[in-house]
């Protein structure tokens, strides 16, 4: 899909990194340098997560990396129910409001996360005044209202939505949620429906999952998918999440699950990219109910912050082989948002391991660029 815009910010961007190679680094060097989003213009969008201090300041260097880097942006917690209506009638807009002028002011996707999730959602929202847990309608309606308050407030600017996150367990069965007790198995179909009838119309709706490459999840979602499309429930997109990490999933294994979940003919999402350097000791997954292990010098080994040059390379070409297997998939792909803008905000530091510190995205916490960044881009530059 390169066109001849894509093909001249290439160009451009191939003559600043040549001329950024041959100088010191500076921090003038550092703004000319060739963004992610140009060297992958025309393969698909290329996105962060954002925090609320990143989008109240234009002059915070995450900020501005966002800006010079990225064209498609979510932000981490302030959509979650928990954080946006943590009460009946009591909303906290001032992040989401932000975010929405950020992005619309910078010409940069939102990306709305996320409409239902089982977590970060308040007990509130499943209970009656009597705290009861609420009838099926009830809590079908109470959904409906959340949609429709996105929809009056944000409709303008947040046209993607996950809609419902994480509802389909690695073997391949409904998540027992409140919201699969209350609702029953039809939680998810019924969660489509209600955001197309409420979100503006042309919004793409997406299913959002982590581990995306257990049999059972992928089964599980493709079956889902077919079926919805084939009795006409609206979803739009897959949302490949991509929690990973160095060894885990194979590249193979992630190449036949796109292939696997684009034969449903969605669109793909990848929608939190990060690579978990320091590894997942025993298990792998994004689950964050699981039991949290303790840091030690085996598992936190860069304590400090300093990241050597050689892991970072490392770490490097396990993004550079990713991404050339999205170039491969780029038909499919719509866009691939990193979990995160610098190390310092990625939830790698406190999962698996309580405190320790990760190295999972391609900005050092000092808001400095690794050598991964600079290799990520190569790789785009190079199609
Ligand atoms: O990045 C989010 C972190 O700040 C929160 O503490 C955490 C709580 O669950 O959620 C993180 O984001 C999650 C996302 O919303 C859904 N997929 C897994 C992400 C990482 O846990």
């Amino acid at each position: 899909m390169l066109n001849r815009f894509s093909l001249n910010l290439s160009l451009t961007a191939a003559a600043l990194v040549i001329i950024s190679a041959c100088t010191t680094t500076t921090q003038a060097t550092l703004d000319k340098q060739v963004g992610l989003k140009e060297a992958y213009a025309g393969k698909f969008l290329i996105g962060a997560t954002m925090n609320g201090t990143m989008v109240a300041n234009n002059n915070d260097p995450k900020t501005k990396i966002v800006k010079q880097h990225f064209n498609a942006a979510t932000m981490d917690n302030a959509f979650k129910w928990e954080r946006f209506n943590p009460e009946p009638g009591i909303y906290s807009l001032d992040a989401p409001h932000n975010f929405a002028k950020f992005t619309n002011d910078n010409n940069i996707t939102a990306i709305g996360h996320v409409l239902f999730w089982h977590s970060q959602t308040p007990d509130w929202v499943f209970k009656d005044a009597q705290g009861n847990l609420l009838s099926r309608d009830a809590l079908l309606q109470r959904m409906r209202e959340r949609a429709q308050f996105m929809a009056r407030h944000f409709g303008d600017q947040i046209k993607i939505w996950d809609v419902v996150n994480e509802a389909i367990e690695d073997d391949g069965s409904w998540r027992k949620s409140l919201y699969n007790q209350i609702i029953g198995d039809d939680f998810i179909e019924q969660a489509f429906i209600i955001a197309n009838e409420e979100l503006p119309a042309g919004s793409t709706k997406i299913y959002n999952d982590y581990g995306m490459t257990r049999p059972g999840r992928v089964a599980t979602v493709i079956k889902m998918v077919n079926d919805f499309k084939a009795r006409g429930v609206p979803i739009d997109a897959i949302g490949v999440q991509g929690h990973w990490s160095m060894d885990e999933p194979t590249i193979a294994d992630i190449d036949s699950n796109l292939s696997a979940l684009a034969a449903t003919g969605l669109p793909l999402h990848v929608t939190e990219l990060d690579i978990d350097y320091l590894g997942r000791e025993h298990f792998f997954s994004a689950n964050v109910d699981l039991k949290k292990l303790v840091a030690t010098p085996e598992n936190n080994p860069y304590p400090d912050g300093n990241f050597p040059t050689d892991a970072d390379i490392k770490l490097g070409k396990r993004y550079a082989d990713i991404f050339n297997l999205f170039l491969k998939h780029h038909q499919n792909i719509d866009r691939v948002t990193f979990w995160g803008v610098t190390d310092a905000d990625s939830w790698l530091n406190g999962w698996p391991v309580a405190g320790r510190t990760n190295y999972p995205l391609l900005f050092n916490s000092d808001a400095s660029p690794k050598a991964a960044l600079q290799m990520v881009i190569d790789v785009g530059l190079q199609h």
